[in-house]
């Protein structure tokens, strides 16, 4: 299973581990922009020294709650850190984005990877993301970053998501997305609830029948410290199990804080699948 990202060839048959980069303002101690690049593409680089095959790079915040910021914030944010992360480093550069001018701008950088958490929703998002001839993960999301933790509802969270993600495999596929480019994310803690994020994560196994390679981001997650009373920078062991959980049930590629710790976790994945 082997896909081409913007000229690195990865087997996702195995399982990678995705350094998450983001580039808001609040993620930089330092302020000017200047700096931010700089400590941006090194925070990069030790991730990649510690074993990560992508890094995801974020301008606009993601988190419930979260506004959205315009197309010229975003490019801004995001531009510079990722061509010089795609100069420097041996990594694949993914992109946190779901508007249509980004999408397009970041191709032209060396970005490998379109990361959409809206799944293609926004006009114009899946002909931008076709004609960058980039892979695309589609996320499942019940509705929008501001609102979508207020009361999520489902009759059967698995069968949604499936669904879902069903309808926007054929809307990307309809604009030209290659089908063997195409990643699918059951989107955990993007409008569900703790109960329904543990029953996607419980029957993971069943989003293979799509057919198509999952990304898997929990790392960090409230529903983490849900229910082990830990706070955010405290979840490093509960995301270690939920990473080797969803590593164990088939996940090709993991999208973490902890890039050290989560390589150590998917090589002993490794070593008892082949062990079979
Ligand atoms: C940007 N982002 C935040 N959480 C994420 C998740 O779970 N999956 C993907 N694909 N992107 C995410």
């Amino acid at each position: 299973m082997e896909v081409n990202f913007a000229g690195r060839v990865l087997d996702l048959s195995v399982c990678h581990v995705m350094g998450i980069l983001n580039v808001t303002p609040d993620s930089f101690s330092d302020g000017g922009r200047f700096n931010s690049v700089d400590s941006a593409v090194r925070r990069a680089q030790q991730m990649v020294s510690d074993g990560a095959a992508f890094i995801d790079v974020g301008g606009e915040s993601t988190r419930p709650g979260a506004s959205p910021v315009s197309t010229q914030e975003e490019l801004d944010r995001v531009c510079p850190v990722i061509e010089s992360i795609a100069r420097e480093l041996a990594v694949v550069v993914s992109v946190d984005t779901s508007n249509p001018v980004v999408m397009a701008e970041v191709a032209k950088l060396g970005a490998g990877l379109i990361n959409d958490v809206r799944a293609l929703q926004r006009d114009g998002a899946p002909e931008a993301a076709a004609k960058t001839g980039l892979p695309v993960c589609l996320m499942h999301i019940q509705g929008e970053p501001d609102s979508m933790q207020d009361n999520p509802r489902y009759r059967n969270v698995r069968r949604e998501v499936g669904s879902f993600l069903t309808e926007r495999l054929r809307v990307a596929e309809s604009a030209g997305v290659p089908p063997d480019s195409i990643i699918l994310d059951p989107g955990f803690g993007f409008g569900k609830s703790v109960e329904h994020n543990f029953q996607l994560l419980a029957t993971l196994e069943q989003l293979h029948l799509l057919g198509h390679p999952l990304l898997i981001g929990v790392s960090r997650k409230s529903m983490l410290g849900a229910v082990t009373g830990r706070e955010i920078n405290e979840r490093l062991p509960a995301s270690l199990a939920a990473a080797t959980i969803s590593a164990m049930k088939g996940a090709s590629i993991l999208r973490v804080h902890d890039v050290r710790e989560t390589v150590d976790a998917v090589k002993i994945v490794t070593a008892v699948k082949e062990a079979v």
